[in-house]
């Protein structure tokens, strides 16, 4: 499976420091991952990232990521290019994605972790209904606002507690026709006493088997061709326990050759 490696916390603005170690962490626990049964086979690139220029670490995410892929941050910013260069390749694409943030402040001039996904919209490589946001529960009111005005569906974690099974169901039913399907997990959707080691968590997350529910119907999806996982950070990790489980969810995020 091809596995790209994002080591870049640039959009974090100074708040996740550390992350940018998070794809040798999460590939160092890789071997103790299987996938459908089998042992991980991972075919590792790093792309070229740049700490403080966000537009040249932008094209070299654009020019290097090819899909099917997992891509590992790295802070949430690179989503931006993540997806983008999924929408490119795959127009109309749809996104899922579980964080407890819904990543959508006001524009500013560079996509960071707190607007990326507002500045894809914005972009028009991300149209509102294709886009699904998981575990949400720290929402800012403008964040509400843009929300209810683009009619973009979301799932508090207190729903996803509460009604599983049934909002699985939904989601699948909702992107099952979309041409392509791009899932990106921040590690913070999960709850912080499962995965502590990130630089924003908020009580009250998704418990593991939550998100393993959702991971194994949507990426049995045959339009499900690509994903990311970010914003784990090896600085926070004393035990190696934040990224031994992101190297579970990478294990179902992959693709059978
Ligand atoms: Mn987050």
């Amino acid at each position: 499976m091809r596995v790209y490696s994002i080591p870049f916390s640039g959009g974090s603005m100074g708040k996740n420091q550390g992350c940018e170690l998070g794809p040798a962490a999460i590939l160092s626990q890789a071997s103790e991952v299987s996938h459908l049964g089998k042992p991980l086979s991972i075919q590792n690139q790093t792309v070229n990232v740049f700490s403080s220029d966000f537009p040249a670490t932008q094209l070299s995410i654009l020019n290097t990521v090819q899909f099917p892929s997992v891509c590992l941050g790295g802070d949430h910013s690179i989503t931006f290019s993540t997806f983008k260069a999924f929408a490119t390749q795959h127009p109309e694409a749809a996104l899922i994605v579980f964080d407890a943030h819904p990543d959508l402040m006001q524009e500013f001039d560079i996509p960071t972790h707190e607007n990326y996904l507002r500045m894809l919209i914005a972009d028009g490589c991300l149209l509102p209904e294709r886009l699904v946001l998981i575990g949400t529960r720290a929402w800012d009111p403008e964040e509400l606002r843009f929300v209810k005005e683009k009619g973009i569906k979301a799932y508090n974690a207190d729903d996803v507690l509460a009604n599983r099974d049934k909002i699985i169901h939904e989601v699948l039913h909702y992107v099952q026709n979309a041409p392509a399907l791009f899932l990106s997990v921040d590690i913070d959707n999960l709850d912080p006493s499962l995965a502590p080691a990130t630089g924003y968590p908020e009580e009250g997350g998704l418990k593991n088997a939550d998100l393993f529910a959702f991971l194994e119907k949507l990426c049995a999806l045959e339009n499900y061709q690509g994903a990311d996982i970010v914003e784990v950070n090896p600085q926070l990790d004393s035990q190696g326990k934040t990224a031994k489980l992101a190297a579970k969810i990478v294990g179902e995020l992959a693709f059978t050759e």
